[in-house]
């Protein structure tokens, strides 16, 4: 039997490095897109690599970009995917206050080019889409939890492009009979989150300082409340979705919530360190006694400093997300297998050891660069 052929878009970030080991193991052909950049950028798939000179080759890369329609046309054209996952975006909240425009032409105007492609080259009955749809649409939050009829508030040009996105999906559904969905997915992380999201961030700093390479944690809104979930769990929910016998929309969440400042909590538990909160509008010292109802032993005040620095506050925030799964699990039989905790404890392995070979380095005199944004 010929093999299935998936394309994402959005390869070599976070999500689509999971789906593609994930339909990889599943006997997919898959096809990615990725940028051109003046530096490697495809570090998160490199252990998947296969040489194309090589027999029975099942994964391959395009050059490519959302903002060029010839270009994801002619993808379209060659790959012929029966699944086409939208993956691709610029991602971070924070950073679409600095760049709305192109974060619309990407996030918004890139889905709708996909969208036509698929009509304009008669693949409609073929091709089945997936769209990256976000807890960000709910934003300024009318219900809790959000289910698939909350309404929608977005509160970034990221949000607000993702709404169109989300809805120029559901009306190619219902325009022209596409099999297109929306997965509407809580915040997701893992080992192999980008540094600059507020998770990665922590871990990474924190590992980091219990290594003597940082002094000092700088944050924002410590008080934004999220429902995380780890990305390997989420891609599962990507596939299934497109595996139904009709186009669906499905939040993807845990159903559970903690705040920043309780996730920064958990990654010091983990590294065995005391912390110190500091900052405009921080009255406290910051220990938590208890997260997700487990009481949370051996935490002291310490002598890491958290700083709140106003220069990561948002022009306008998303306070709290809080999820509602119900129909992933009454439809799909889908539920997350990652807790909270789980993650944490999995990215801060994976960042002290990578600040422990820095240490390492640097004890033996070798410069080393540790940049931290967020
Ligand atoms: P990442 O930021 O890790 O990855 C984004 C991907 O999009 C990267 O491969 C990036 O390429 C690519 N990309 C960016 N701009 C363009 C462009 N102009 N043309 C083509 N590709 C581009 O995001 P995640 O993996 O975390 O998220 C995947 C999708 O899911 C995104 O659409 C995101 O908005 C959405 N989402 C994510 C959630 C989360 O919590 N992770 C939650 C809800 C939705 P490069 O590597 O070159 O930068
Ligand atoms: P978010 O993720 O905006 O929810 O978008 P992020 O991790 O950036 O922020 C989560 C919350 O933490 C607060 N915060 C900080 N955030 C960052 N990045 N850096 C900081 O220093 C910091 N301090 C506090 C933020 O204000 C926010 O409230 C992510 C992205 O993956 C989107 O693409 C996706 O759609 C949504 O999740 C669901």
């Amino acid at each position: 039997m010929a093999k299935k052929v998936a394309l994402i878009t959005g390869i070599t970030g976070q999500d689509g490095s999971y789906l593609a080991e994930f339909l990889l193991d599943k006997g997919y052909e898959v096809h990615g897109v990725k940028r051109r950049s003046s530096l490697f950028n495809t570090q998160r798939v490199d252990h998947i690599y296969q040489d194309p000179h090589e027999d029975n080759v099942s994964f391959f890369m395009h050059y490519g970009d959302l903002t060029d329609t010839s270009n994801l046309t002619r993808i379209l054209k060659e790959v012929q995917p029966d699944e086409f996952y939208n993956l691709g975006a610029q991602s971070h909240v924070a950073v679409s206050f600095e760049a709305p425009e192109y974060t619309a032409d990407v996030d918004a105007i890139g889905t709708l080019r996909i969208l036509e492609a698929i009509r304009f080259l008669g693949l409609d009955k073929k091709t089945r889409f997936y769209q990256a749809s976000t807890s960000e649409l709910y934003g300024l939050v009318q219900e809790v939890p959000q289910t698939e009829t909350t309404p929608f508030h977005p509160r970034s040009p990221y949000g607000v492009a993702k709404l169109y996105a989300y809805w120029i999906t559901v009306n190619y559904r219902e325009s022209y009979g596409l099999y297109a969905c929306n997965g509407i997915l809580f915040n997701h992380e893992s080992p192999r989150r980008g540094e600059t999201f507020v998770t990665r961030k922590i871990t990474r700093a924190l590992a980091n300082i219990s290594q003597g390479l940082e002094k000092c944690l700088y944050l924002g809104n410590l008080d934004s409340l999220r429902d995380w979930g780890h990305a390997k769990d989420y891609v599962r929910m990507q596939w299934l979705m497109l595996q139904q016998e009709q186009a669906e929309d499905f939040v993807i969440a845990t159903g559970k919530q903690i705040s920043v400042r309780e996730f920064v909590t958990l990654a010091a538990k983990e590294l065995g360190i005391g912390l110190r909160f500091e900052g405009e509008g921080v009255d406290e010292v910051g220990v938590i006694e208890s997260i997700n109802g487990h009481i949370c032993h051996n935490l002291t005040v310490g002598d890491v400093i958290v700083k709140v620095d106003p220069a990561y506050f948002r022009p306008a925030e998303v306070e709290t997300l809080l999820g509602n799964p119900a129909k992933a699990k009454e439809k799909l039989d889908w539920e997350p297998e990652i807790t909270v905790e789980e993650m944490c404890a999995e990215m801060i392995e994976c960042d002290l050891k990578q600040a422990r070979q820095l240490a390492l380095l640097k004890a033996n005199g070798y410069d080393i660069n540790v940049a931290m944004e967020g």
